[in-house]
């Protein structure tokens, strides 16, 4: 029986790799089989099953866009700053906002809002093994980014008794990863059946001459292809599909780096579906000029965001006729978009634009030596979801105050770090507590002489904290409230 197989699948898979290195030629990429002649049975296999994952006409154009640098060039004269709902100050304003809560209040007990967060990048800045989200953050309970947001989400289905989805978009590389670490850890106290992984497309990495990079003799170097591949993922997963199939209208975007990010923020829904947006944006004014935050503009009548790594140093500061600034919107990547935008988009096949980035990416050389260059050698190609912001018809833009919603934890130390994502985190849960009257000391930065540490779950906001009994707090030493 063995053998017949044998004999059987031995001429199927001659044809099938004839067939692939014509394909390969097809697309001057034949040197992936280079070490054909050196791999075993296994290797060849998962070799085979790379290749024929990749779509070469994406590919191709891809390496063409590369070599003949085709990037469209940014007209800096035709930007404009967008229009943005400003924090509330008059009494009309504050009206305003208090009626956007109260439709968002009630979208999101209605089911219609769900969570989504990207968690598909690879934490290389923070020199973390794993998913971002499993790092422990916690100041004092060293509890993960995850564990933070999925209380987050927790707390907001006890006030508006409703049961929450979390969808969570990883990539190959983390995904068994991801579902593990939740699994290790019950969900955080979450149903299974409300948390949703799927994974997003990987694409080859080129060197600069536009071949494959290989990261081993058997292995294809891939990456996420950004977190517009969300668009796509939504879409090849059928979790688009479920969504609408459970009534679900708004998606709250958020990425998993963002520690105090609101995960489901009912003003944003509000002004969101009072806008009639399909998709919305949180800004926040840039702190300076080259901050690496994108920035929101209008170019042709169009909201768009100007990434921080394509805006140049000379145009950081071009100003609008009135003497505004126009890129100082800020944006801190939270989004919502609709679910039947998301639909429309992917159904009439909308690309996003792919965008070009060089980096320092291991590779085989040709005489299969293991490189880790010091330099950049490598391209990698990713598509942006603040791209789809052209397609939409409306957009909302709400200004929010930063040190309430954005600790971005990119590298290990310095700025926007695990050290000051904590400490930003621990100055917010003074804040709150001040505010209900407790006696929390800052330093002159501006930072809580103590550290504290407030679960989602025991409050979510300085209005939680009010209905709570803090007599027997200590402010002279370390506060964990649980
Ligand atoms: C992002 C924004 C920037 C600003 C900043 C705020 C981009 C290109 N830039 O900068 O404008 O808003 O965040 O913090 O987004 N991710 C995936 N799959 C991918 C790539 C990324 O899920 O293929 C996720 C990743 O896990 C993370 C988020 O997207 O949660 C942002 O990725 P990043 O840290 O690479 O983006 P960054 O810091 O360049």
């Amino acid at each position: 029986m063995l053998n017949l197989q044998k004999k059987k699948s031995a001429p199927q898979t001659k044809t099938c790799i004839r067939r692939i290195r014509n394909k390969l030629q097809n697309y001057n990429q034949e040197h992936v089989l280079r070490w054909w002649k050196q791999l075993d049975d296994i290797q060849r296999k998962e070799l085979l099953q790379d290749i024929e994952s990749i779509d070469f006409e994406l590919m191709k154009k891809l390496v063409n866009k590369y070599l003949e640098r085709k990037e469209t060039p940014i007209l800096f004269d035709s930007i404009k700053s967008p229009e943005i709902i400003k924090i509330p100050g008059t009494e009309h304003e504050i009206l305003r906002q208090r009626e956007a809560r109260k439709i968002g209040e009630q979208c999101i007990r209605d089911g219609k809002a769900a969570c989504f967060v990207v968690a598909g990048g690879q934490g290389t800045r923070l020199g973390f093994e794993g998913p971002k989200g499993a790092y422990p953050i916690g100041p004092i309970s060293g509890n993960s980014i995850f564990q933070f947001h999925a209380e987050k989400i927790l707390k907001a289905q006890q006030k508006y008794n409703v049961q929450l989805m979390w969808y969570i978009m990883t990539s190959k590389p983390l995904h068994k990863q991801t579902i593990k670490f939740f699994e290790d850890n019950k969900y955080f106290g979450m149903d299974k059946d409300q948390v949703r992984f799927f994974s997003q497309r990987m694409l080859p990495a080129i060197d600069k001459d536009g071949k494959f990079l290989m990261s081993s003799k058997h292995e294809i170097s891939k990456s996420p292809d950004g977190h517009g591949g969300a668009l796509f993922a939504l879409r090849e997963s059928g979790v688009i599909r479920e969504m609408m199939k459970k009534g679900i209208e708004y998606i709250s975007y958020f990425q998993v780096d963002n520690l105090i990010v609101k995960v489901l923020d009912p003003v944003f829904i509000g002004y969101h579906v009072k806008a009639g947006a399909q998709m919305s944006n949180k800004v926040t004014p840039k702190i300076a000029p080259s901050e690496k935050v994108g920035a929101v503009v209008i170019v042709d009548k169009k909201y768009s965001v100007i990434e921080y790594s394509d805006l140049p140093e000379e145009h950081m500061r071009d100003k609008d006729k009135d003497g505004s600034s126009k890129f100082n919107a800020g944006s801190i990547a939270i989004h919502i978009l609709n679910t039947e935008f998301v639909k429309s988009l992917t159904e009439k096949g909308i690309k996003l634009p792919y965008h070009i980035a060089e980096k320092n990416i291991p590779y085989v050389n040709n005489s299969g030596e293991y490189i880790k260059p010091k330099n950049k050698n490598g391209i990698k190609f990713e598509t942006f979801i603040f791209d789809a912001l052209k397609f939409a018809k409306n957009v909302a833009n709400i200004e929010v105050i930063r040190e309430n919603e954005f600790s971005p934890i990119k590298n290990l130390t310095g700025v926007d770090s695990v050290e000051s994502g904590r400490q930003l985190y621990m100055n917010r849960c003074a804040r709150w507590l001040k505010e209900v009257g407790d006696n929390i000391s800052f330093d002159k930065k501006g930072n809580a002489k103590i550290r504290i540490e407030i679960s989602p779950l025991f409050a979510n906001s300085s209005d939680d904290l009010q209905q709570k009994d803090l007599s027997s707090i200590d402010t002279t030493k370390d506060i964990y409230l649980v």
